[in-house]
């Protein structure tokens, strides 16, 4: 007879693969495979990933737990099997070695609940037992992964799935698509929520149509980034514009957004579009002067690729590509969670365009850390904005195009700005 209530093994798994010690999905996956294979009863499982990296987790057996804290940039990961009664927690042991690709390894174990140090309290548990009778195993068990979007001071949560649609690592960045419960498919980005299904509308609606109806005939617009085709969509809502060319440095963003987001990603066909896989740096840098009514600058946040589109010289030369009367549109991060790169970019841009011509306006996106983003302004020329001047040409447009977040009341309301923004910007 067994002198403990439980065995516990506590394991350093070293030299992992850093990419799998990086992977909530994967990791979620072995882990309940490893308790599966000693013969666990799941119950439920709980994992986090950490921005940029790391992930931590939890597989509650019947038997008892197997948890997880990973340090992908030390290939490592500190696991703890904890069983009683049967269980073998060495085959899981064994099956997360081969999983994790592990070189090295350590484990100790212990028994837990030594019986010579308990004393058995003497009480009727029958109640309890007729309890735990009724309860029926539901036969599944509750996953929860989780995607996290952070610094290191806030963070965002969505529980996913724990599928993943599409991961690849690209010469740019990790290129995923995951499905959240709440805001359905997502794509990220360098672990970084770029958009999801369920509320994409806030950020492609808000990038694209203040500016079609600030500028008094935009016919030819040019979007740098954007590879999930939300802003290009928005804009070809518009019949006045003659021509869109949209440069995505990434063509694995437009692979994977045309395979899993097809809604998003719905007007690639359009024949007034041209599309460039190649770097919008680069391309604004060559680009010919006086050409775009409008510049819409959808990029991701100031890291990886995009760090360049914060840039003096970037919007210098985007102020050169507009016509004289010209509208420049940046996504403009967000003056609560980086504070210092949405302040940086208005400065810019009001050195560029003009002290009084760099309007910046919020909303609101569920799935970004804060909820408050922006995109900031640069009005050049006789640009009579940021305010709209017909209200019932907008809603007419508003509500033939079944628009969803943008109307003319919020067109104006967007560009006022909470008294701790405007002290932000202030030179
Ligand atoms: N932190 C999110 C910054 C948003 C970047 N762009 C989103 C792409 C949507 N088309």
């Amino acid at each position: 007879m067994s002198t403990a209530l439980g065995n516990h093994i506590l394991v350093e798994f070293m030299n992992c693969d850093p990419h799998i010690m990086n992977d909530v999905a994967a990791i979620e996956r072995d882990m309940v495979d490893a308790a599966k294979k000693a013969e666990a009863t799941v119950i439920n499982s709980t994992f986090h990933h950490f921005s940029p990296y790391g992930v931590s987790g939890v597989v509650v057996i019947q038997e008892s737990h197997l948890a997880i804290h990973t340090w992908p940039e030390y290939g490592y990961a500190a696991v703890d099997v904890f069983t009683c009664g049967e269980m073998n927690a060495w085959i899981a042991f064994d099956y997360l070695k081969e999983s994790f690709q592990a070189k090295s390894y350590s484990a100790i174990e212990m028994k837990r609940g030594s019986v010579n140090l308990l004393t058995r309290n003497d009480f009727d548990i029958s109640s309890m037992r007729q309890k735990a009778k009724e309860w029926v195993n539901p036969g599944f068990y509750t996953r929860n992964v989780w995607f996290t979007d952070k610094d290191e001071n806030q963070a965002l949560s969505l529980r996913f799935t724990g599928d993943v649609f599409y991961d690849h690592q690209s010469p740019y960045q990790r290129v995923r698509i995951l499905e959240s419960y709440k805001y359905g498919k997502m794509l990220a980005l360098d672990d970084m929520v770029m958009t999801t299904e369920n509320d994409e509308f806030h950020y492609h609606e808000m990038i694209s149509h203040p500016a079609l109806f600030m500028h008094p005939n935009p016919k030819n617009v040019l979007v740098i980034g954007g590879g999930d085709g939300g802003t290009i969509r928005e804009v070809l809502r518009h019949p006045g514009v003659e021509k869109v060319t949209m440069v995505e440095i990434d063509g694995s963003v437009i692979e994977a957004c045309k395979e899993h987001l097809p809604k998003i990603a719905a007007s690639f066909d359009n024949p007034k579009l041209t599309l460039l896989v190649d770097d919008g740096i680069a391309f604004v840098q060559q680009a010919s002067q006086n050409t775009y009514d409008i510049i819409l600058v959808d990029g991701s946040d100031p890291v990886g690729p995009a760090e360049g589109l914060f840039s003096v010289s970037f919007y210098t030369n985007c102020y050169n590509a507009l016509k004289t009367d010209g509208i420049l549109v940046a996504q403009g991060e967000s003056p609560k969670f980086n504070e210092k790169a949405f302040r940086e970019l208005n400065h810019t841009l009001q050195d560029i365009f003009g002290t009084d011509k760099a309007p910046v306006s919020l909303f609101y996106v569920p799935t970004y850390p804060t909820g408050m983003w922006s995109f900031q302004y640069g009005l050049k020329g006789n640009i009579n904005g940021p305010y709209h001047q017909n209200g019932a040409e907008i809603e007419s447009f508003v509500s033939s195009q079944g628009l969803r977040y943008y109307n003319s009341a919020l067109h104006n309301a967007s560009f006022a700005l909470p008294n701790f923004v405007k002290e932000l910007i202030k030179k």
